[in-house]
C-alpha cells in the first residue's frame, strides 16, 4: 500500500529505518527482537520515528525564536493515534511499512497497539487537533496548550444494552511521544487571600502546585515544521514530607502530592452541560496560569517586555474553558509591576481571541462568585474590575452584558469583553451568535464577532484513514491535494467517466471490507451490497439519534408489511458515548440496542436491515467507519449544531449527506449543490416557532399514522418483551416534551430516506453524486480555516 511516491533511495531508507527500529528495541527498551510482541515493536517504532522528528523540531524552534507566535489554549485535544500520522507527515509511511516487513511485523498490528489518546470529548477537541495539524503544515509558529490527563475520556462498554464506563488508562505504559521538559516548570497558586503591598493588592495563595511540561510533537505534512502540543502535568512542589514520614505518618506525608495529582487525573466527560464543579475551575486555571508563565518566559527570552506582549503573541481561547486566562493576564501585567489597569486591558484584549462552539444554554460556563472568590480571590477582584471598566465605557449597557450578575460569573461575557475578536464556527452559527446569545454585545461592539467556518485535516481524514482513496486522488490529480484541497475540484471533469466512477466504487468497497474486519470479532457479518448509513458523534438529544432510530423502526415495519417496495439493503451504524450522568442519552442508547436485538434477529427482514452499535467510538474507529459510509447522518434540529466536522469528513470520503439546514451543513449543501444533498426538516426559525407552540409533538404525532405506529411498537414492548415499560421515559419525552422536535421533522426525514433508497438503486448516479461531493468539498480543509484565523484574528504569517 503506497501512500507517497518512492524516492531513489527508498531501499536504503527502508534498511536504515528497520535498523533504527531494531536498535531502539534493544538499546532503549532492552528487548531482543525474538522476544518482542506487537506492543514492544510499537514502542520501538515510535522511538525511532521520534528521533527523526527531533531534527526538524529543533530547526523550527530556532527559526521561530523572536517571531510572532500563536498560543492555542484548549482543555481538550483529541489527537488520535500518533504513529501512523507522524510517519505520513514525515513522508515515511511506505518506508515504514517496508521496514516493518523486513522485521516481520505487520504495520497495521504496530499501529493498532498504540492507545488512542482520548484527551477530548468530541468536536471541540478534535477541531483543536485538526488545527494543530494545519498550523504545523502551514509552518506557523504555534504552541497548543492543554492538560496531560492521566485518564482520558472513559472507555465505553455495553452490558445488556446499557452503557458502562471504565477508566481510560492511556498512560499505563508511558507514551514514547510525550517528551518531558523539566526546564519548563512553573508554580500555580490556589485559594489564600489578597493582601496589600505598597498600597497595591497582592495575592497570597493558600496552596501551590507545580506545572510540568510534556510536549507532544505535531509534525506538519512534508516534515518541514514541528510545533509542540504542550500538556501540563500537576505535581506537588515537594512530592514528599520526609519528617512527617519519619514520624510514621506515611499517608499524610504524600498528601500534597495526592492533592496535586487530582488536578490532572481525569477529563470531565460532560460536554454540553456545565456542572459548576470546583475541580473543573481549578483545572482551567491550572492550564491558563502555566501557559501564561510559559508564554512570558518565551517572550522575555526573545528580549520582550511586558508592554509588548501583544506584539509577540496571539492567544486563542477554545471556547470559554480557558477564559480565566483574561484576569490572569491582567494580574501578571499589573500586580507588582507598576502597570496601570487600562494599559493591561489594552494589552489583554489585543492578545486574546475567543471562539464560541455552542449555543446550548446549559453548556455556557458560569461559576458562583463564592467558588470563584474562594479558589481565585485575586481573580474575582480583577473580574469585577473588568466588569466596571466595561460598564464605564458603556454606561447604558443591558444587564445581559454584565460579567457578574446574580452572584455568578458568566464566562462567556468575560471572554467576549476580554477579546478583540470573537468567532463562531460556521456561517449559520456565527449569525446566531450575533443575533441570540451575544446580540446585546454585538450592539455594543459591532464588528467584533466574525465567522471562521470549521474544517478538517485532509492528512488524517483522507490520506491516513483512506489510503485507496488517497491513491486514486493522486492518480487523478497528482501530488499536492494533501496541502491544497481546492485541487479536488479537478475531479469535476471526471464524474461522467465510467472507469473513474468504477474505481471510486472499488475504493468504497475496500473501505467497507476494512469496516467488516473491524466488526467481525463482534459476530457481525455485513452484506457487502448494503447501503452503509452512519451516525457517529456524542449521544445528545439535539443530535437526534432518536429520530434516526424512529426511521429505522418505520422501515422495519414497512419491510415486514411488504410496504417497502423501493427499499435497498441497509446497514445502520450508530457510534458514540453519552455523558455518564445524562439519563435521556443513556435511555436512547439502550433503546437502540433493544431495537437492534429484535430487528437483527428477524428472518423476514434480516437481509434488508441491520442495526449495529459498536462500543467505544473514538478517533481510531472513526478512521475506519467514515471511509466506509455511503450515507452520513447530520440530522440535528436546525439552530442547535454549531458546525459539525464529522459531516465534512464523511463528504470528503464520498458519502452523501442526509441533513438539516444546520451548522456547516448549510455551507456544504451550497458547495455540493442542492441536487447532491438530501435535505429535510424545518429551518431554524421554523424549528424555533414549532418548539414555542404548546403541544407541537402531540399534533405532529397525531398527523402521522406512521409515527404513531412506530411509537405504538415501543409502547407495546416489542423491543423489551421481558421488561414491560422499560422505554416509558422516552415515550413520555416524545409525546409531552420533544425538546428537539423529532416528531415534527419525522415525516420529512422519512420521505428523504426513501429518496436515498431510490438513488442508491441507481449505482452509477449515486457514485457520480458521491464524486461531486468529494470534488466540491475542498473548502472544508482546516488549512483554509487556519488561514482565516491568521488573517482575521491572529495577524501571523507562515515561517516556511
Ligand atoms: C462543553 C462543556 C461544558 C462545560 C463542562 C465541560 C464541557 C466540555 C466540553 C464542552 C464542549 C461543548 C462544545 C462543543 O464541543 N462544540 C462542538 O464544537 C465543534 C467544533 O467547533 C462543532 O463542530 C460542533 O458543532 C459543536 O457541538
Amino acid at each position: 500500500m503506497k501512500l507517497q511516491a518512492g524516492g531513489q533511495d527508498e531501499a536504503v531508507g527502508v534498511v536504515a529505518l528497520a535498523e533504527a527500529i531494531e536498535a531502539a528495541l534493544r538499546a532503549d527498551l532492552g528487548i531482543e527482537p525474538a522476544a518482542a510482541d506487537a506492543a514492544a515493536w510499537q514502542r520501538a517504532t515510535a522511538i525511532a520515528l521520534r528521533r527523526k522528528v527531533m531534527v526538524p523540531w529543533l530547526a523550527a524552534e530556532a527559526q521561530a525564536l523572536g517571531k510572532r507566535r500563536v498560543a492555542y489554549l484548549s482543555m481538550e485535544f483529541l489527537v488520535g493515534r500518533i504513529l501512523g500520522d507522524c510517519a505520513l507527515n514525515l513522508g515515511l509511511y511506505d518506508t515504514l511499512g517496508l521496514a516493518l516487513d523486513r522485521l516481520g511485523v505487520p504495520l497495521a498490528a504496530v499501529i493498532g497497539e498504540e492507545p488512542d489518546p482520548a484527551l477530548g470529548n468530541g468536536g471541540l477537541g478534535r477541531l483543536a487537533a485538526c488545527f494543530l495539524d494545519s498550523l504545523s503544515t502551514l509552518g506557523v509558529a504555534a504552541t497548543g496548550y492543554g492538560l496531560r490527563y492521566e485518564y482520558g475520556l472513559f472507555r465505553q462498554g455495553f452490558a445488556g444494552g446499557q452503557q458502562v464506563e471504565s477508566p481510560d488508562d492511556w498512560l499505563k505504559t508511558p507514551s514514547p511521544w510525550l517528551v518531558e521538559r523539566p526546564s519548563a516548570s512553573y508554580l500555580v497558586g490556589f485559594g489564600g487571600h489578597v493582601g496589600f503591598r505598597n498600597g497595591a493588592p497582592y495575592w497570597e495563595p493558600g496552596e501551590q502546585v507545580s506545572a510540568e511540561a510534556h510536549d507532544l510533537p505535531v509534525v506538519g505534512y512534508g516534515g518541514k515544521w514541528v510545533n509542540p502540543l504542550r500538556l501540563w502535568q500537576a505535581r506537588a512542589p515537594q512530592p514528599f514530607d520526609l519528617p512527617q514520614f519519619s514520624r510514621g505518618d506515611h499517608l499524610g506525608a504524600s498528601e500534597a502530592e495526592l492533592n496535586a495529582r487530582k488536578l490532572c487525573r481525569v477529563l470531565y466527560p460532560d460536554d454540553e452541560t456545565q456542572a459548576g464543579k470546583e475541580l473543573r475551575l481549578k483545572q482551567e486555571y491550572f492550564l491558563c496560569a502555566a501557559a501564561v508563565q510559559d508564554i512570558l518566559a518565551r517572550h522575555y527570552a526573545a528580549g520582550g517586555r511586558l508592554e509588548t506582549l501583544h506584539k509577540s503573541f496571539a492567544i486563542q481561547m477554545n471556547d470559554t474553558h480557558p477564559a480565566i486566562v483574561a484576569p490572569e493576564l491582567v494580574r501578571v501585567l499589573t500586580d507588582g509591576t507598576g502597570m496601570g489597569f487600562d494599559q493591561a486591558m489594552r494589552i489583554t484584549t489585543a492578545t486574546l481571541g475567543y471562539t464560541n462552539h455552542t449555543l446550548m444554554p446549559e453548556a455556557l460556563e458560569a461559576w458562583s462568585t463564592w467558588t470563584m472568590g474562594t479558589v481565585l480571590p485575586r481573580h474575582m477582584q480583577i473580574i469585577e474590575q473588568i466588569d466596571s471598566w466595561h460598564e464605564k465605557q458603556h454606561p447604558k449597557r443591558p444587564v445581559s452584558t454584565k460579567i457578574v450578575a446574580f452572584d455568578t460569573v458568566r464566562m462567556g461575557n468575560l471572554a467576549f469583553i476580554s477579546a478583540h475578536k470573537v468567532n463562531g464556527v460556521s456561517a449559520l452559527h456565527s449569525d446566531l451568535v450575533r443575533s441570540t446569545v451575544f446580540a446585546d454585545m454585538e450592539a455594543l461592539h459591532p464588528g467584533r464577532i466574525l465567522n471562521e467556518t470549521n474544517g478538517v485535516t485532509p492528512r488524517r481524514w483522507i490520506a491516513l484513514a483512506n489510503p485507496p482513496l488517497a491513491r486514486l486522488l493522486t492518480d487523478e490529480l497528482g501530488e499536492g491535494w494533501q496541502t491544497d484541497l481546492d485541487r479536488l475540484s479537478g475531479l469535476e471533469a471526471r464524474v461522467e467517466d465510467a472507469g473513474f466512477l468504477d474505481h471510486l466504487g472499488q475504493v468504497k468497497a475496500q473501505a467497507k471490507a476494512r469496516m467488516g474486519a473491524l466488526l467481525a470479532p463482534q459476530g457481525v457479518v455485513l452484506n457487502p451490497e448494503a447501503l452503509v448509513d452512519v451516525q457517529v458523534k456524542r449521544i445528545h438529544e439535539y443530535k437526534r439519534q432518536f429520530l434516526n432510530l424512529l426511521e429505522a423502526i418505520a422501515l422495519w415495519q414497512d419491510l415486514r408489511e411488504g410496504r417497502a417496495s423501493g427499499a435497498v439493503p441497509r446497514v445502520k451504524i450508530f457510534g458514540g458515548k453519552a455523558a455518564p450522568g445524562y439519563h435521556m442519552a443513556k435511555s436512547i442508547i439502550r433503546l437502540i440496542h433493544d431495537v437492534a436485538d429484535v430487528v437483527n434477529r428477524d428472518p423476514k427482514t434480516r437481509d434488508m436491515l441491520q442495526i449495529i452499535y459498536p462500543a467505544n467510538y473514538n478517533v481510531s474507529m472513526a478512521e475506519v467507519l467514515i471511509p466506509a459510509a455511503d450515507l452520513s447522518e447530520q440530522i440535528s434540529t436546525a439552530g442547535t449544531e454549531a458546525s459539525g466536522t464529522g459531516n465534512m469528513k464523511f463528504g470528503l470520503n464520498g458519502a452523501l449527506t442526509i441533513g438539516t439546514l444546520d451548522g456547516a451543513n448549510v455551507e456544504m449543501r451550497e458547495k455540493v449543490g442542492p441536487e447532491n444533498f438530501f435535505l429535510f426538516g424545518m429551518t431554524t426559525p421554523e424549528a424555533r416557532a414549532c418548539l414555542a407552540t404548546p403541544g407541537h409533538a402531540r399534533s405532529a404525532i397525531e398527523a402521522s399514522p406512521r409515527l404513531q405506529e412506530v411509537l405504538q411498537l415501543i409502547a407495546e414492548n416489542r423491543f423489551s418483551p421481558t421488561d414491560p415499560g422499560r422505554h416509558s421515559g422516552i415515550l413520555d419525552m416524545i409525546w409531552n416534551h420533544d425538546p428537539y422536535a423529532c416528531a415534527s421533522d419525522f415525516e420529512s426525514y422519512y420521505a428523504q430516506q426513501r429518496e436515498v433508497d431510490s438513488l442508491y438503486a441507481k449505482p452509477l448516479l449515486w457514485r457520480k453524486k458521491a464524486a461531486l461531493n468529494i470534488a466540491r468539498l475542498g473548502f472544508f480543509s482546516s488549512d483554509r480555516t487556519i488561514r482565516g484565523y491568521m488573517e482575521d484574528i491572529w495577524n501571523v504569517t507562515p515561517l516556511i
